[in-house]
This record gives structure tokens, sequence and C-alpha cells, in this order.
């Protein structure tokens, strides 16, 4: 079995040119982002680490497949900036948000993506799809990452489903009770399919019936991957504000 995201599929010709891969200065890929101004990446703030960041991150965009280097850009990154609410605890993240800046613009052609700023939506039942470059085949230990950007479609669950969950993970008796903000975070699943390790930081995507897109999360945690548990996603809309106002500020300082 050709096992992939986990349980994804190929994008086929589909224009993923917002998912970012995110590189430390070994040239591995560490995490997802997604592109949501031409000098800006969202990710997750726990791919950053510390509160300076990482040393020499490199951000790559529009290349679908990572082994061919020819089609789209790698950027560095110059600064990382974390949603100043953001706190890990045990097993889960708040405000999972962080801005990465690029050295210029991105001057090939790519598909910003605009992101969900209402906080109603999407709604429990939603089909929503989440891609990235991670971790492929998890019932192994190691990690299997991808080299292509793959996607699973899932659908969004409530908080009340998602906290009622309760199954066996790691030989304890585990539940998401209480850990699920609902005005900060997102709970998605769909059988077999999920985001897993690597595509933290990645988007997670609405489609309209009219062809549109927008950003309504990015994957943040979850216990283990594809199985009883929904993946829980950093909620688009309570990061808007900060983002929009970050992002302007910072464009209009000089480099
Ligand atoms: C991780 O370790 C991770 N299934 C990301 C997403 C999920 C679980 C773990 C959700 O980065």
């Amino acid at each position: 079995l050709n096992t992939r995201i986990i349980g994804g599929v190929n994008v086929g010709g589909e224009d993923t040119s917002y998912t970012v891969s995110l590189k430390d200065e070994k040239g591995n890929h560490f995490c997802g982002g997604v592109l949501v101004s031409y000098n800006a990446v969202l990710t997750a703030a726990h791919c950053v680490g510390e509160e300076s960041g990482k040393e020499g991150i490199t951000a790559v965009v529009g290349r679908p497949n990572l082994n061919i280097g020819s089609v789209g850009q790698e950027l560095k990154v110059t600064k990382q900036l974390l949603h100043s609410k953001f706190r890990a605890s045990g097993f889960e993240f708040d405000h999972d948000y962080a801005l990465m800046f690029l050295e210029e613009d991105v001057s090939v052609p790519v598909d910003i993506i605009t992101m969900n700023q209402n906080p109603a939506f999407p709604l429990p039942g939603a089909k929503v799809t989440v891609y990235g470059y991670g971790d492929v085949d998890d019932s192994k230990k190691i990690t299997r990452l991808s080299r292509e950007v793959l996607k699973a479609d899932l659908r969004v669950v409530s908080k009340e489903d998602c906290e009622a969950v309760e199954a066996e993970f790691e030989g304890n008796n585990v539940t998401l009770a209480g850990y699920v903000d609902e005005a900060t975070m997102i709970c998605a699943k769909h059988n077999d399919r999920d985001s897993c390790q690597g595509d933290s930081g990645g988007p997670l995507v609405r489609h309209r019936r009219d062809g549109s897109k927008e950003l309504v999360g990015i994957v943040s945690w979850g216990v283990g991957c594809a199985n009883e548990f929904p993946g829980v996603y950093a909620a688009s809309s309570s990061a808007f504000r900060w983002a929009r106002r970050t992002i302007c500020r910072e464009s209009r300082k000089p480099h």
C-alpha cells in the first residue's frame, strides 16, 4: 500500500503554490508553511522553536516536487515572529501561529491564499483539504517524508465530537477533553487520512463550489496520526488580525 501525507493522494495539476516547504540550515525539510503575502509565510509557532527562531531557514515556494529544483523559488527567512499568546503544554499548542518574513518578495508566479477571518466557519462536517510534505507512514517509528506535496480531504469535527474521542494511545487511555479551544483550534479527520509529523505549519484549505478557496487552518497538533483522534489545526480566523497588522508593519520597515 502506497500511503502518503497519511492516506493522501498526489495533487495532480492543482496549483498548490501557496504551500511552502521550510528547510533548515542543512537543507532538510522540517515544517510546512503557507504563503499569505509575497514576503510572508504563515506557519506553526512550534516550528520556530525558540523565541528568536532558528538560524538559516529557507522557504521553498512553488515547488510541488522538491526534487525538481528548477521549479519555484528558494528564499531566505530573515525574521520570525511568534504570536504573543503562543504556549506549548504537554501535548498541545495554544495560538500556534508564527510569521516568517522573506529576504525579498517571491518573484515566480504563486497563488497567495486568503485567510479566513470568520470565526463561525468552517462548520462541522465541512470538507477541508490538508497539504504537506510530511510523514507518509507513521506505522514505522521512523519519519518518512514525501518529496512531493500531497493532499488529503478531511471533514471538520465539532469541538464536542473531537473532545468525546477516547482511545488508547501508546498504552494510555487518552482523550482530548479540555484541550480543544474552539476560538483558536479546528479538529478535522476522515477515516485513515491525516496530517502527521513534517506537515506542521502547512495549510488546511476550504474549497468553495465557485472554485475559490481560503485558508481555514494550519497543521498544529494531534495524538499520533491517522488513528481515532482528529488532527488539530490552528484556526486562521483567530490569527487574521494579528497577521494582517504584523505584515503591514513589517512591510513598511526598510530592509
Ligand atoms: C506533528 O508531530 C503532528 N495528526 C502534526 C499533526 C498531527 C499529529 C502530529 C495531526 O507534527
